[in-house]
């Protein structure tokens, strides 16, 4: 299978409550190739680019509220079928209904707070790629662990 890419974005409470190493290590864990990454502080502009789709909710402004409450870490990680399998591995957006295991499962306690934002389909991983980071800022590296995974 070939390589895909996918974004992921570390939300404020995870460097809050000191659990970078943890998802970042389960990340490594499943073969992802972090092939860019950058802790920042999201803006009311950026985080409404992102989140764009939910504008009107009623969750709309407590998301944003909480995505601007603190820096972020926002990644392109690479591997095959990456996609899907980061939303494996995060789990449902409720983290009630994330299945143990999973990273909401296992760390996320309310759902605005759900730990990570992972792309859901190859359009918006390219969206939000473009979105928080420049061509310059990619990475990409041969893989020779790969047969380990
Ligand atoms: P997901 O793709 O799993 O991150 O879920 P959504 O795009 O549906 O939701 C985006 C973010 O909005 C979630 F990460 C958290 C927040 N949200 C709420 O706060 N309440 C809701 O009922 C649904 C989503």
């Amino acid at each position: 299978m070939p390589k895909e890419r996918t974004f992921a974005m570390l939300k404020p409470g995870v460097l809050q409550r000191r659990l970078v190493g943890e998802v970042l290590g389960r990340l490594e864990n499943q073969g992802f190739c972090i092939i860019a990454i950058k802790m920042l502080q999201v803006s009311r502009e950026l985080g409404e680019r992102h989140y764009g789709e939910h504008k009107g909710k009623a969750f709309y402004e407590p998301l944003m509220t909480y995505m601007l409450s603190g820096p972020s870490i926002a990644m392109v990680l690479e591997r095959e079928n990456a996609i899907k399998a980061l939303r494996h591995m995060a789990g449902a957006t409720n983290p009630e209904e994330a299945a143990p295991g999973s990273i909401r499962g296992d760390y996320g306690v309310i759902t605005r707070r759900n730990i990570l934002h992972a792309s859901d389909s190859p359009e918006s991983a390219a969206r939000e790629i473009g979105i928080f980071f420049s061509p310059e800022e990619l990475y990409p590296w041969v893989d020779g662990n790969e047969q380990w995974f």
